[in-house]
């Protein structure tokens, strides 16, 4: 079994029930254990501002699935919730990014994980630090120690799971 950690986001059609929506079908899957989740936050877009604000969570869990196999579940539940993909920085009904597989590094076409810029993003390590405040990043830093680093005065706690 491995520990994953996923990033959760939206800004169409009413965020926070997409972001729900997608926790209760993560939550349910067989493959998933042990299924925690942060609190759910808003925040400013990072990219273009021309868009809504997001709302953002982090989910872990144990699963047996495989990388690849998990991003396929990741991918169909964004699908069940027909996420807009005709643009690339912007827009999305739903966004589930694989952010950690326990410690893997994994690069292939479809995936680069750990997540290229979870480190640099207040609203995945914001609530990363509510989950696992301990754990090791890949630049060394805990999760606390990185969220130092990190402005997050944007992010607004909108509800505690
Ligand atoms: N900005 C915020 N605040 N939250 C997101 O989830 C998010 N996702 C994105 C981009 C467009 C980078 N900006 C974001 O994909």
């Amino acid at each position: 079994m491995i520990q994953a950690y996923i990033g959760l986001g939206s800004n169409l059609e009413n965020p926070v029930a997409q972001i729900h929506q997608a926790i209760e079908t993560l939550q349910s899957h067989d493959s998933v254990h042990a299924f925690r989740v942060s609190p759910i936050y808003s925040s400013k877009p990072v990219g273009s501002q021309d868009q809504p604000d997001y709302i953002n969570a982090v989910a872990t869990f144990s699963t047996e699935l495989s990388p690849i196999a998990l991003l396929d579940l990741l991918q169909s539940i964004e699908q069940a919730q027909r996420r807009v993909r005709e643009r690339h920085w912007e827009l999305r009904t739903l966004d589930l990014d694989l952010l950690l597989y326990g410690a893997e590094e994994i690069q292939n076409p479809r995936l680069t994980v750990p997540h290229p810029h979870m480190l640099d993003r207040g609203f995945v390590i914001k609530p990363l630090n509510d989950l696992a405040p301990e754990m090791g990043l890949a630049n060394g830093n805990t999760v606390t120690e990185q969220l130092q680093q990190l402005d997050t005065s944007d992010l607004v706690l909108i509800k505690e799971e």
